[in-house]
């Protein structure tokens, strides 16, 4: 089946998804998006992306150019028209084709579109054994700048922390916030269990307000095991006893080795399995349907 992408309101090849070099969305990162996730034909947590999206949008005075109503039909007609039962959803808004200053009212209209692909996936392997991270240089966004809970077109200082880890041989990066206190990773969230205790960092440190993050913190209370917010230093990460990262695309991966130290026993931990297993329940059981 041709992939088909909606751009501005029309369902088009990929080969002719185009949009203008001078769109601000390419010329200035001037604009936003959402990944999300399709599980046997539903989308997981639609609302709540489309929430964040508009959150976003609210942040940087954008217009979103459909009703909240009418993206999530072009959100589901675009998923349907591609035919996958499980993939990855983009939409991404940006401030529109302008002239080659900043000036964000000379872009009469935003850009919408919505990309429907086959997920790309870490390998079973790292959910099996477990990353191993590192802490890189490159801070995350402060609320003093740009609000990390932003899911902003501008990812060059998480990219740069990715490019870091990988120069130094490791696939992802914690990234600390200017007083260095831990964030989260370049495109997931971070948690610790701590004596039986899930912790990971208010958004307010830096991170961004994920949808997975959220939704552990559901899962967790519905188990019975405490979660407390709280502001964590490298040293808690060091001494946690088991370590995971959140994401839409990765789900729950765990970490068992940070900077050097490994993480309580090494393996993957009990509490990191019993999230693991109530996540899979709810991607197989909820969402919205498109098929
Ligand atoms: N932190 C950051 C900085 C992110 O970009 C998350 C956390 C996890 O949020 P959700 O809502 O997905 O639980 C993200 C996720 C990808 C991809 O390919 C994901 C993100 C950005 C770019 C690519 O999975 N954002």
């Amino acid at each position: 089946m041709e992939q088909k992408i909606y751009l501005n309101g029309e369902f088009v090849p990929r080969q002719e998804a185009k949009i203008s070099v001078y769109d601000h969305g390419l010329l200035y990162g001037d604009g936003i998006f959402e990944g999300l996730r399709t599980y046997n034909g539903r989308i997981f947590k639609l609302a709540e992306h489309m929430d964040r999206l508009h959150r976003s949008a609210k942040y940087i005075c954008l217009d979103i150019p459909l009703s909240r109503e009418k993206l999530i039909n072009a959100v589901l007609k675009t998923a349907q028209l591609n035919g996958y039962r499980d993939c990855y959803v983009r939409i991404v808004v940006t401030r529109g084709e302008g002239d080659l200053g900043l000036a964000p009212e000379k872009c009469k209209s935003s850009t919408l579109f919505i990309i429907v692909d086959k997920i790309e996936l870490f390998s079973e392997e790292f959910y099996k054994k477990g990353l191993e991270i590192i802490t890189v240089p490159t801070q995350r966004n402060t609320p003093y700048n740009l609000d990390p809970r932003v899911k902003s077109l501008n990812y060059l200082n998480n990219i740069l922390a990715k490019i870091e880890a990988q120069n130094a041989g490791f696939k992802e990066a914690i990234m600390l916030n200017r007083e260095g206190f831990v964030t989260e990773c370049t495109a997931d969230n971070i948690f610790i269990v701590d004596n039986d205790v899930i912790k990971t960092p208010p958004t307010y440190m830096g991170a961004l307000d994920g949808i997975t993050r959220k939704t552990v913190i559901e899962i967790a209370k519905k188990l019975s095991i405490e979660v407390k917010e709280e502001i964590l230093a490298r040293y808690d990460l060091f001494n946690a006893d088991e370590c995971f990262l959140t994401g839409t695309g990765a789900e729950i991966m765990p970490v068992v080795k940070i900077d050097g130290r490994t993480i309580g026993d090494g393996k993957v931990g009990n509490t990191i399995n019993k999230v693991r297993s109530a996540y899979k329940k709810l991607v197989e059981t909820e969402g919205t349907s498109y098929l």
